[in-house]
């Protein structure tokens, strides 16, 4: 590690408008909740939860902020006109469809804003971060806008930081961010994957069959470009078409890396045989693959329970630990092979299960809800806002969240003007919190 680099987990907050929509085909768990009652109270304290645990443990911990639902921008941009209340109303009458894609609080999993690399693997010896496009699901790709905005204003320091507009070359270059990347680190060195789904340039008539691939590799390669890696180092696994079509949408739900190890379902990548010699060699001698096989732990279950998306975490002792949706450890499948993992030897020597049940119905489990971002202390010390979480300011969090977000929410609240103003009022409080500056619409318009 150089100059006291330790990976920062940026978590996503969940916002005050977190409901279940079905809006993400191919994430099985999106599609079965669509109009259960939501409880974006319970949703937030359930991810503040795991922000202590995890500052706890001694890794830094940080938070960005929900964004800014319903989007009434972008209601207004498709053509519904008059005040906030008369735009809900019409939108709602038409199709109420447009108001659910406008009001997820999808930006909630923060490893799809954006794809990030250390400055130590960086040409320009800066952290880059590549906003995602998220140009798959209607929903998510109003967020990366907004996402731009709140990682310029934390990362705002040019002499450390790039922040990367996302990838322009819509169908082309569908992105998804660190969801679908792992950076790994050994005496060999550091190894960046760039997973992806299907090609982009030409047809696939090997790609899934029944869902769609989320990411291309046009744009993984496009972000390998824009991170400044050493191309030798940058390899291009390609996501399991049956991995995807039996739910793994992203590749976090099939596989998590850090360090040297890499714990991986065999339908996470294809050939993953080669792949795994091939980091044995760059990584060095010290590199785990740990493989769970169809026979011991079908997809079908990782996908229902999420293992592969726990948080594979160092500490500051140098061991590894695992923090894991409470529903992996019901299955007995992934509590054996979590069993393996942490009694093989090597680094990983336990468990934490939380409860994140309310991101979990969406598909949204602990890694889904983090961003890592590997950072020097200097770097640390460079962020621009307060948003490095301590046990006041998470205190500080828990009572925002228990004084502004509804308890439930029900498919048809969605078109109630007041959810927008109770979150705008929210949202104008937490950019005071985490001294963030104007970087809502709503601030900047006065609207
Ligand atoms: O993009 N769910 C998200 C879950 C993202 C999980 N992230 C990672 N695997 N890194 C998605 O499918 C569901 C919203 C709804 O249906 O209301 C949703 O967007």
């Amino acid at each position: 590690m150089h100059d006291g680099l330790l990976e920062v987990q940026f978590d996503g907050l969940v916002g005050p408008s977190h409901n279940y929509a079905g809006l993400s085909p191919g994430n099985l768990a999106s599609d079965r909740h669509r109009g259960v009652v939501s409880r974006p109270r319970a949703a937030a304290l359930q991810g503040l939860q795991k922000m202590r645990l995890v500052h706890g443990l001694g890794v830094p911990q940080a938070v960005l902020p929900p964004h800014e639902r319903p989007l009434l921008s972008a209601l207004h941009r498709w053509g519904f006109r008059g005040d906030d209340a008369q735009i809900l109303a019409d939108a709602w009458g038409h199709d109420g469809h447009l108001v659910r894609v406008a009001s997820s609080a999808s930006a909630m999993w923060t490893a799809n804003a954006a794809t990030v690399a250390p400055s130590c693997d960086a040409a320009d010896g800066r952290v880059h971060l590549v906003v995602a496009n998220l140009l798959t699901m209607p929903h998510r790709a109003l967020e990366p806008e907004a996402t731009l905005r709140v990682l310029r204003a934390i990362f705002r320091d040019p002499a450390h930081f790039a922040v990367h507009d996302p990838l322009p070359g819509g169908y082309l270059m569908t992105d998804e961010g660190a969801a679908n990347h792992t950076r790994l680190f050994g005496s060999g060195g550091a190894v960046h994957l760039f997973a992806w789904g299907r090609r982009g340039s030409t047809a696939d008539v090997d790609g899934p069959r029944t869902h769609v691939a989320r990411q291309t590799e046009l744009a993984s390669r496009a972000i390998a470009r824009l991170l400044r890696v050493d191309a030798a180092r940058a390899l291009f696994p390609r996501q399991h078409p049956a991995g995807i079509d039996v739910g793994g949408f992203h590749t976090d739900v099939l596989a998590v890396g850090t360090g040297s190890v890499l714990l991986l379902h065999e339908q996470a990548f294809v050939a993953h045989e080669a792949l795994v010699a091939e980091l044995g060699k760059l990584v060095g001698p010290e590199f785990s693959a740990i493989l769970a096989r169809e026979s011991e732990l079908p997809a079908s279950e990782a996908v229902e329970c999420y293992p592969f998306n726990s948080q594979l975490l160092q500490l500051p002792d140098g061991s590894m630990t695992l923090i894991a949706p409470a529903e992996s450890r019901e299955s007995g499948a992934c509590r054996r092979y979590f069993e393996r993992v942490t009694g093989s030897g090597g680094p990983v020597r336990s468990v934490h299960y939380v409860d994140l049940r309310q991101s979990m119905q969406n598909g949204g489990g602990p890694a889904c809800l983090r961003l890592r971002v590997p950072l020097t202390a200097t770097e640390r010390a460079s962020l621009n806002a307060r948003v490095l979480v301590d046990a006041p300011l998470l205190d500080r969090l828990e009572t925002w969240v228990s004084r502004h977000y509804r308890e439930r929410i029900e498919p048809e609240d969605l078109r109630d003007p007041a959810l927008h103003r109770e979150s705008m009022a929210a949202l104008d409080e937490l950019t005071g919190i985490l001294n963030l500056g104007s970087v809502y619409e709503f601030q900047r318009t006065g609207g």
